[in-house]
């Protein structure tokens, strides 16, 4: 493959690298997650699992930071540590990225950065646990995460289990449509709603296998698509947060940052913190479930449309 992009900016690890240039399959994975999103230690198990059920399922990960002046696309294991232990790890947008780049500084990347680099180097599909959203009180705040307006210009598929409630779901929802941001539930015709198996709002597309979301992926190209595809995959009723935990934590939490007046970039981790806590672990565990199952997926998404890719169907 030849490379459209600067190599003294973007070290892509030789596995992803011969992978992409022999059109096997990889998965792009965030980092965010593990610096902001997770708590230590768990974290950096956490990262070491989804990489390896991805390789478990065919395809390359590459988990995507920023270290010390250099974008990786794909880390090494004392790499992955780094993102995981280091205090000095900022959280990355897709408009930080080039100011840490010229300051040689370290950065994780959120939703929105990653699907930027991802999608640079060819990487076609990333798993995440949430999207980032529509804020509560976006009304009066404007807060609405970049994840969605990076999505609307950038063709990555996305594999989550929608977005957390800490964020106005409906609206969210509203704003990928206008964004032309493709949706489809993964074996369902509802929104996962993250720790839920259901938001409560519907979608309008769903599939059932990683075929059918490979063949919607290539009409996309075919039409010269360049916005985002989310698929949605919701946790089985069965391994979702009790509704009535959740309810309480989620009003305790949202009363909290807004009496201590948490601001911008700063919200999503005080709540995901706030649910890991006040929940004793249990919203921690369903987390790391909806990460590991939403990697197995992408992977077997990244090796179907390989497929149908060297099918020519
Ligand atoms: N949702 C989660 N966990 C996370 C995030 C979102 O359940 O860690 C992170 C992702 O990296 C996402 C980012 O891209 O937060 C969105 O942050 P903001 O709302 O500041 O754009
Ligand atoms: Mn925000």
């Amino acid at each position: 493959m030849t490379s459209q992009w600067d190599g003294d900016l973007i070290e892509v690890a030789d596995e992803a690298r011969e992978a992409l240039s022999v059109r096997r399959p990889v998965v792009a994975l965030e980092s965010t997650i593990i610096s902001h999103g997770l708590p230590r230690p768990e974290n950096l198990r956490v990262a070491t699992e989804v990489e390896s059920i991805v390789r478990t399922h065919g395809a390359v990960p590459a988990t995507i930071a920023i270290l010390d002046g250099r974008i990786h696309v794909g880390l090494a294991p004392e790499e992955l540590e780094q993102v995981a232990t280091r205090d000095d790890i900022v959280k990355v947008s897709l408009r930080d990225i080039a100011t840490l780049v010229a300051r040689s500084g370290s950065g994780a990347t959120t939703v929105a950065a990653t699907s930027h680099i991802a999608s640079l180097v060819g990487i076609r599909v990333f798993a995440t646990g949430g999207l980032g959203g529509v804020h509560r009180q976006a009304r009066d705040s404007w807060d609405e995460s970049a994840d969605l307006s990076t999505l609307a210009a950038t063709p990555m598929t996305v594999v989550c289990s929608g977005v957390k409630s800490i964020l106005d779901v409906g609206a969210t929802l509203e704003r990928l449509e206008t964004y032309n941001v493709g949706v489809l539930g993964y074996g369902t015709d509802r929104f996962p709603g993250f720790y839920l198996t259901d938001s409560g709002h519907p979608v309008d597309w769903s599939v059932t296998s990683p075929a059918e979301v490979a063949d919607v992926m290539r009409s996309r190209s075919a039409l010269r698509v360049t916005s985002g595809l989310v698929v949605a995959n919701p946790l089985p009723d069965s391994e979702q947060l009790d509704p009535d935990l959740h309810d309480r934590v989620l009003e305790e939490g949202l009363r909290l940052a807004s009496s201590r007046n948490v601001k911008g970039k700063d919200v999503t981790p005080f709540l995901l913190d706030y649910f890991h806590r006040s929940t004793h672990g249990r919203s921690l565990e369903v987390n790391e479930r909806i990460i590991l199952r939403n990697a197995e997926l992408a992977a077997r998404i990244a090796v179907a449309d390989v497929a149908r890719a060297a099918d020519g169907t």
